[in-house]
């Protein structure tokens, strides 16, 4: 108590007991074909936080014979879509039973705010998973006409074995938004986590399996059948490589990085390893693929708009105000353009703004706004497109150094008078960098906010509806936030164009992604056949 009265009320983080470390293949923990681990670390300090399995091609093709086994012969993808939905409601009411455990795991291994944790990455993974939960038992066909004396219809079949591939910056919620649609659709599958945050996707997938008994039928006592959700964590190149490879995944979806069969691949990451994701994909059994990577997002600001509020908005769109998020964020702003009337007002109370903004450790102090970068390598590549900044002569109008004694803390860096042609403008940062840049009319912002090859977010700050509706529909982007920014939820489809990926995660759009459709024909009395 009297830590928590120093602490403005808030008690001491108390580390979470790490329980699951292991693979998760076919409903068991079971150690790595080689025996191998590798470290996950505490991005406060660089100390090591467990170790954990590491998955590697052997592992994957266990893995996926276990998915592929509970996909052609389990009851999964066989069941109701309604009695699918009752199990996934329950997963989701156990994700929130367990959440203050699950947000104490999650911040330790990615340097997260517990409490934003769970209010954001927890919240937003029931809401996905009680969203697709309400979603499966409405999954259905069309009846078409034909040609006279035929007719036809359509039916939505799970595609298979889904191979996802997930980063770390929300690693619940990237959980969730991908195993969701997977389950409602009645897919099986095989999941890689971050190899900086393995953690919680081993805590999940435990929860998914574990069994309940008020008053349901005998077949709906046990959570997610055995085979059905599989987690094998491990590195890119080779865990990563052999799910986008793999013969038997029908689908990969990746969201940042991925290779191998799989029968679908969904990756959330970079743009390279999208690329590499697709390339396994051609070169295997041409699995369908879905990329949500990086991002370099616009935010328009013109002169009507009220200031502080646009100062306030940019602010919370490039750092995630009072989210610890440190930037890390796919569709986060990290080109703000201002229309030149109010640029230098705008600079100023920006720079204002950033004086009270603190940087910290998140987990044990409430007024933290941001914490440490994930890892090593994320923090020394910020700390490289800052000083490619600084020698591309943008002006350094707050922060451009690392801070704290240990750990991965960089200060929130803002470059003003940013060029179009300078690398901290093109290439996605990741990181706590905003680039400010001016312009004159609404034509000369959409096209400079269309000069970029990502295509993933963009927001428009004005009172003038016309002006507002002329960038929304002129904007190359996937998400456009109008006077707000990261207002997100589970039936907002989400996802980019261009180099930002395809395929969307998120809303009913994100079920097709784990549907093939068929269609059949039946000949009319009368018919020739
Ligand atoms: O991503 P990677 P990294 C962007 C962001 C960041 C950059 C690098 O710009 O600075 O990516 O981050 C797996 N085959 N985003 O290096 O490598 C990997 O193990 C199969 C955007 O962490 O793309 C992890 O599970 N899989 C982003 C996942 O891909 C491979 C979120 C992401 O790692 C693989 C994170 C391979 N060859 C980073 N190589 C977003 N869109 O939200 C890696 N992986």
């Amino acid at each position: 108590a009297a830590a928590a009265e120093e602490n403005g009320g808030v008690p001491p983080f108390e580390a979470p007991e790490i329980r699951f470390t292991k693979l998760f293949i076919n409903g068991c923990f079971v150690d790595a074909v080689s025996g191998r681990t590798f470290e996950t670390r505490d991005p406060r300090t660089g100390d090591v936080i467990a170790t954990v399995a590491e998955g590697d091609k052997e592992d994957v093709d266990l893995a996926v014979k276990a998915a592929r086994d509970a996909f052609d012969h389990g009851e999964w993808p066989r069941m109701s879509g309604s009695d699918r939905g009752r199990i996934m409601t329950r997963f989701a009411d156990l994700v929130e039973r367990h959440a203050d455990e699950l947000a104490a795991l999650e911040s330790l291994d990615a340097g997260k705010h517990p409490a934003v944790t769970k209010a954001v990455d927890i919240g937003n993974a029931a809401g996905s998973l009680r969203y697709f939960a309400g979603a499966a038992d409405k999954i259905h066909g069309e009846t078409l006409k034909m040609q006279a004396q035929f007719q036809a219809y359509t039916l939505r079949e799970p595609l298979g074995v889904a191979g996802l591939i997930i980063p770390w910056n929300f690693p619940t919620t990237m959980f969730a938004i991908k195993v969701a649609p997977a389950l409602a659709a009645g897919c099986t599958m095989v999941l890689k986590p971050a190899e900086q945050t393995p953690l919680s996707a081993l805590y999940l997938a435990n929860l998914a399996k574990q069994h309940y008994s008020e008053g349901f039928e005998l077949f709906l006592q046990a959570g997610i059948p055995d085979g059905v959700i599989n987690v094998v964590p491990g590195f890119g190149p080779t865990a990563g490589a052999a799910i986008a490879s793999h013969m038997n995944v029908d689908m990969v979806f990746y969201r940042t990085k991925i290779n191998s069969r799989p029968s679908r691949v969904s990756f959330t990451g970079s743009t390279e390893v999208g690329r590499l994701i697709m390339e396994a994909s051609a070169r295997s059994n041409l699995k369908p693929v879905a990329l949500e990577l990086g991002g370099k997002s616009p935010l328009i600001i013109f002169d009507d708009a009220d200031l502080d509020m646009a100062v306030e908005l940019a602010v919370s769109a490039t750092f995630f105000n009072k989210m610890s998020w440190q930037g890390e964020a796919c569709v986060a702003a990290s080109r703000v353009y201002v229309q030149e009337s109010i640029y230098d007002q705008f600079e100023k109370k920006l720079a204002e703004r950033m004086q009270s903004w603190v940087v910290g450790d998140p987990l044990n102090d409430p007024r933290v706004n941001q914490g440490p970068q994930v890892d090593k390598a994320q923090y020394e590549r910020v700390l490289g497109y800052i000083d490619h900044g600084k020698r591309e002569g943008a002006t350094l109008l707050t922060g451009g150094k690392p801070c704290g004694q240990k750990g991965y803390y960089i200060e929130p860096t803002v470059f003003s008078n940013v060029k179009e042609d300078m690398i901290i403008a093109k290439e996605e940062i990741f990181g706590p960098v905003m680039c400010l840049m001016k312009f004159k009319t609404v034509e000369e912002a959409i096209g400079l906010a269309n000069g970029s090859r990502y295509g993933l977010g963009a927001g428009v700050v004005t009172r003038d509806l016309d002006v507002a509706n002329q960038v929304v529909r002129s904007v190359r982007a996937g998400l456009v936030w109008v006077n707000c920014y990261f207002a997100v939820s589970s039936d907002c489809p989400f996802g980019g164009r261009g180099m930002s990926g395809f395929g969307k995660d998120e809303g009913m759009h994100a079920l097709d992604k784990y549907l093939a459709v068929k269609c059949v024909v039946t000949p009319l009395r009368g018919s020739p056949w």
